[in-house]
């Protein structure tokens, strides 16, 4: 049987006080933790700069600041605190990660399970864009599931289902909603079950508003897209934690104006493409990028329909 994330973390959390206790036996200035309360457990809701605002398991709030040889946290991340006051205190120790979403380098988030990319009618959805994620899910190995938000917005629902009918062909699970005619919510509600879930993408397209449909009592803050560009103002500037009433939590992140895979390779994101998969491994050259060499299993599923020209072609144009 394996172990459940809960006990995995309990273990972890037992070595990771014995860490801890040994780094802090080494420390020169430890005046401060002197004065200190013993060491707590706690889950990293957000980081500003250096600094992280920590939740104890009793479900108190204080503001942290790492101890130097400690990797930064996140959000989402289990932490071994010491609290110095009752509202601050340093983190000691980084419990290791289930996972971590990175982009460009930089790790967002930590220990999530299910993964939902918020795209919209305005600004209008993109293509290249929506595969640059599900790319990084899939070499996350998360799961990722389409929110197209706004569809009030829509003027034409059958070219909006058809643009979406690829990604729900491959086995993405896409939901049409608007925020503001509350259309299609409690579906979404009842898929925000009993895990950790991040909202990702565009600025501008309705995360924070979403997470506020859904808890009311937080309030995020939102913005208007420019008139002119039609695009977000990156409103939401740091990525943090909430908890579902009903169970759970929700991850609000910022929009990105960048989003490159400059740190993949050729062949993850040859993997990022899910539909890919089967054919892979039965081309003619074992090296075969799947561009323009003979008897290419791509190529062929290419040609009768198994992959859509669309997925090819971006495909093509993130591989270097
Ligand atoms: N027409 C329409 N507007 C919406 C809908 N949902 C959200 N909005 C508006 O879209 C704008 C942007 O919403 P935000 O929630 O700030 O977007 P965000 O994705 O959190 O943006 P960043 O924090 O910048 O990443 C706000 O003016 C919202 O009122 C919707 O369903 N329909
Ligand atoms: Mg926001
Ligand atoms: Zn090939």
């Amino acid at each position: 049987m394996s172990l459940t994330r809960r006990q995995k973390w309990r273990i972890e959390k037992i070595q990771s006080e014995r860490i801890a206790r040994t780094q802090r036996a080494s420390k020169t200035n430890h005046d401060l933790l002197q004065s200190a309360d013993s060491e707590r457990s706690g889950l990293v809701i957000t980081r500003y700069g250096q600094r992280l605002l920590v939740e104890s398991e009793s479900g108190e709030l204080f503001q942290c600041t790492g101890r130097q040889n400690i990797e930064l946290s996140v959000a989402g991340d289990q932490v071994i605190f010491q609290p110095i006051s009752n509202q601050d205190g340093i983190v000691t120790a980084l419990v290791s990660r289930d996972n971590e979403l990175k982009r460009s380098q930089k790790t967002i988030a930590a220990n999530v399970d299910q993964l939902w990319l918020v795209v919209a009618i305005e600004p209008h959805y993109q293509f290249d864009l929506i595969d640059r994620y599900l790319v990084v899910a899939e070499n996350a190995g998360l799961p990722i599931n389409i929110i197209v938000n706004k569809v009030e917005l829509c003027s034409d629902m059958a070219v909006l289902s058809r643009d979406f009918s690829v990604y729900k062909s491959i086995g993405y699970d896409v939901i049409n909603l608007s925020v503001k005619e509350k259309t299609n919510l409690p579906k979404l509600r009842s898929m925000l079950d009993d895990k950790t879930h991040i909202f990702l993408g565009q600025s501008g397209v309705g995360k924070s508003s979403l997470i506020n449909e859904l808890m009311p009592e937080l309030n995020l803050r939102v913005n208007e897209i420019s008139i002119k560009s039609k695009m977000g103002k990156h409103t939401t500037t740091n990525t943090t934690l909430y908890h579902i009433p009903s169970g759970g939590d929700l991850i609000d992140s910022p929009g990105i104006r960048e989003f490159q895979l400059d740190d993949m390779g050729d062949e993850e994101i040859l993997n990022g493409f899910r539909e890919f998969k089967p054919y892979i491994g039965s081309c003619k050259f074992r090296n075969c990028a799947h561009i323009n060499e003979p008897d290419c299993a791509i190529k062929e599923a290419l040609l009768s329909g198994e992959i859509s020209q669309k997925r090819y072609q971006n495909y093509l144009s993130l591989i270097n």
